[in-house]
């Protein structure tokens, strides 16, 4: 290709270096394109197939890798293109008569083999930052989902750790004979963990409560009061309507007879049916299949009475002891609500009730002589003996962890012997 152009040993002695100085480029860029190229293979592989443990690390590797990658492109992008589009000719090109000649031409065809490369080589970093970009989002998701499943990891750690705590508060107790709202294993506390995480423990006894699966001991309770009359009169207590239908229907799915309105047959014939256990319950969720019961139906009431007081909740008054036994289990009157003791006592009793909790406002019962002295009907008191108790057996650690604007909830269900021995009867996570 003839320009026209006739160089000068010196400008041919600058060719020459430029020569040399290009094919050492060449060789520079073709290596920065291997590695940058196999540097993001290796950064896309593993975001693609990783499936190690340390998921965390490994997705921060593979962000590094891309990170680098695109870099070496970018700079090996800058190094190629950004010399030619400043790239004036020596000045002893630019001298050269002959040369305004060939300018145009050279620049022209320079120009054109140069904006080739350039679209090209700006179409590939665009797909790369793309690439990168929708990369790097998918990582932080990734990142932000692994961070949180480790966080509740750690706070139900911490949070069964807190619930070692509140055994201990309660094996501390230093009266078992009797159990009252101002021991300190009843005041709640916060545990806080070396790593951070803190603890709400609270400690409540189920004893201050009515056991749905006394109704098990119906037919073994001749000479007291029914269970199922003690139910029913704490869910009219509630607000509830059909208290006795209710009270009857969770009687026969419990008990062991057949004996009832709606035992098995009557479970038979829904669609689909399904039978009657016959058995202790031991979840909330399976109340749900019992005739008449309903999720709303554990929700508080919002009507007030003529005093302007809403009635009490109905989980406050009732539990429901993961324990298989032979006899009632009793409610502490030192520490059973008005509802409860009303609803064991009977309706009647309110004058009794009003002398327990005055009584115990100033003192807990440590026997059973207060309140024999407070009776009148003793024959009455009798038949409710068994359903009372001045100390608790049965309690709920509940423990709420939280760190970050993350809450875990847990809860463990146990049993405290007279001798102080704890065990843990059931577990329940939120
Ligand atoms: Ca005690
Ligand atoms: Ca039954």
């Amino acid at each position: 290709m003839k320009l026209g152009y006739v160089p000068t040993d010196r400008a041919r002695k600058l060719n020459h270096t430029r020569s040399v100085r290009r094919h050492f480029l060449k060789k520079i860029n073709t290596l920065s394109l291997v590695v940058g190229i196999l540097t993001l293979i290796c950064g896309l592989g593993i975001f693609l197939w990783e499936h190690t443990t340390h998921r965390v690390q490994t997705l921060k590797l593979g962000e590094i890798y891309l990170l680098v990658g695109s870099l070496i492109l970018f700079l090996r992008f800058l190094l190629n293109v950004c010399p030619k589009m400043i790239k004036r000719p020596h000045r002893s090109i630019r001298e050269n008569p002959s040369f305004p000649k060939a300018r145009g031409r050279l620049h022209s065809l320079v120009k054109n083999k140069e904006g080739m490369v350039l679209v090209v080589i700006l179409v590939v970093l665009g797909a790369l930052s793309a690439l990168l970009a929708q990369t790097q989002v998918l990582t932080r998701n990734r990142l932000k989902l692994e961070k949180r499943a480790l966080d509740k990891v750690r706070l139900q750690s911490a949070a069964s750790d807190a619930v070692l705590y509140g055994l201990q508060k309660l094996a501390e107790d230093r009266d078992l004979a009797v159990d009252y709202t101002e021991e300190p294993w009843a005041q709640p506390f916060e545990c806080v963990q070396p790593l951070g995480p803190i603890s709400k423990v609270c400690i409540v006894d189920i004893n201050r409560t009515f056991d749905l699966n006394n109704l098990r001991l119906e037919n073994g309770q001749r000479h007291s009061r029914s269970p199922t009359q003690i139910l029913s009169a704490i869910f009219t207590l509630c607000g509830k309507e059909n208290s006795v239908e209710r009270a009857e229907a969770l009687r026969d799915w419990i008990d062991k007879d057949e004996i009832g309105a709606k035992e098995k047959d009557y479970y038979k014939k829904k669609n689909p049916e399904y039978t009657c256990p016959n058995r202790w319950v031991k979840s909330w969720s399976e109340l749900l299949y019992v005739s008449t019961f309903s999720r709303d139906f554990f929700n508080p009431e919002s009507h007030y009475d003529s005093l302007g007081r809403a009635p009490p909740t109905l989980l406050n008054c009732i539990s429901m002891g993961p324990l298989d036994r032979t006899k009632a289990l009793p409610i502490n009157i030192n520490t059973a609500s008005e509802a409860v003791l009303i609803g064991v006592l009977g309706v009647g009793q309110q004058a009794l009730v009003k002398n327990i909790l005055d009584y115990r406002s100033h003192h807990p019962f440590r026997s059973f002589e207060p309140l024999s002295d407070m009776v009148k009907d003793v024959g009455a008191i009798q038949r409710i003996w068994p359903y009372l108790d001045i100390k608790s057996s049965l309690f709920t650690v509940n423990v709420q962890a939280h760190e970050n604007g993350q809450t875990e909830h847990i809860s463990a269900i146990v049993r405290r012997f007279t001798s102080g021995d704890i065990h843990i009867l059931q577990w329940v996570t939120s």
